[in-house]
């Protein structure tokens, strides 16, 4: 087996680059979309299913796995490989971004972050060397470092002394796990708001430090659509050109379109598994919601394009039946079928840039979805 971290460029087009990153459960085609299961799970679904829909690598959250039900049970009961039955490769956020979105009173110091528990109220502090070391106990391939992500609209002076502090932490992850122990890989996250020099700042400070691949953080935060594609143009070129580069949290199937474009490689979103618990399904042709009265008796598949199993199988009107009667099944399939969409364009974009058709692959793409903004 080629070594861990090990990251090979096989084809370009223009910026778009299709590859192969090497972790401890196998290789990854790039560029590459990971399903969220923040608590072991991707919600309503199975690793079968993921196989089927052919994911290659999951998401989970050291925030919610620390809390509940604690990274040391995980641990004893195999990782989140063995304990949620997944043999292939795992990424695990730090938990600095889910402790700035989602718990309560929090400190932010050098040492790291205290916070309390979204769940009972309990106080926890994250500093550098914790979150590497519930990542270890979690078994992730992937990790993550501790980063702080700054909210839409934070003032400069604070934004530069913010990445400052990331960096500091940066390299205190690394010390915590060095590089190639245990064929884990460490990512490092540029931050810097929303300001070109900063992000700079933040990625040259980073790529001083001998990380396995670099992410770009602290997008998709409550900025307009354009002020994300504008600091991602600026942010991408800057990171090492033969390592894995990140966007965290983005987005729509534009906003991958448009980050493959740039150079990305490795994307992950609730967007998909979300929206199919609401309704809202990504198809070849557009957006739809399946609650719209013009599906009440539509025999067709939901997307005659797609190849899943709800596709395949059932018509659009009782995929409007389940949902409209909280069916548990509607969750099921809905999920299956946003997430092999979002697998599926994957796939496209590695077999366009192989061929160097990216470009009209995009424009086929745009033409579909440049009305929604998701
Ligand atoms: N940092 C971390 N995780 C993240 C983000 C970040 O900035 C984002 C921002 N879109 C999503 N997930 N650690
Ligand atoms: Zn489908």
């Amino acid at each position: 087996m080629t070594r861990p971290g090990t990251f090979q460029i096989l084809a370009r087009d223009g910026a778009a680059r299709r590859g192969t990153l090497e972790t401890a459960h196998g290789t990854v085609q790039t560029p590459v979309f990971m399903p969220v299961g923040t608590q072991a799970s991707v919600k309503s679904i199975d690793p079968r299913d993921l196989d089927e829909i052919r994911a290659q690598i999951v998401l989970g959250n050291t925030y919610h796995l620390y809390m509940r039900p604690g990274d040391e049970l995980v641990a004893q009961m195999g990782g989140l490989h063995g304990f949620a039955a997944w043999d292939r490769p795992v990424l695990t956020d730090s938990g600095g971004f889910q402790v700035f979105s989602l718990a309560g009173l929090r400190e932010i110091t050098e040492n790291g972050v205290t916070f309390r528990s979204h769940i009972d109220g309990s106080s926890h502090i994250f500093t550098p060397e914790k979150a590497i070391a519930i990542q270890q106990n979690l078994g992730s391939d992937i990790m993550m470092v501790l980063d702080e992500c700054v909210a839409y609209g934070t003032e400069y002076d604070y934004t530069a002394k913010s990445l400052e502090m990331t960096t500091r932490w940066a390299q205190r992850c690394r010390d915590a796990h060095p590089e190639g122990q245990n064929g884990r890989l460490v990512f490092g996250i540029v931050q810097g708001g929303f300001f070109e020099d900063l992000r700079t700042r933040s990625a040259q400070q980073l790529m001083e430090i001998p990380f396995e691949g670099f992410a770009i953080g602290g997008l998709s935060v409550g900025e307009s659509p354009d002020e994300m594609r504008q600091l991602l143009a600026h942010t991408a070129p800057l990171l090492p050109d033969q390592k894995p580069r990140y966007l965290m949290g983005v987005g729509t199937p534009m906003d991958i379109l448009d980050g493959v474009a740039l150079g990305v490689d490795m994307f992950d979103c609730v967007l998909p598994t979300r929206n199919a618990r609401n309704g809202t399904l990504f198809t070849s042709f557009g957006k739809i919601n399946i609650k719209q009265a013009r599906f009440r008796d539509d025999p067709e598949p939901l997307d005659p394009e797609c190849d899943c199993y709800a596709c395949r199988t059932f018509s659009r009107a009782y995929l409007r039946h389940l949902y409209m009667a909280r069916e548990l099944l509607s969750y099921r399939l809905n999920t299956l079928h946003n997430l092999r969409f979002y697998l599926r364009m994957m796939e496209e974009v590695r077999d366009a840039i192989g061929q160097g058709t990216f470009e009209q692959l995009r424009a086929r793409y745009r033409a579909a979805y440049e009305q929604s903004e998701s």
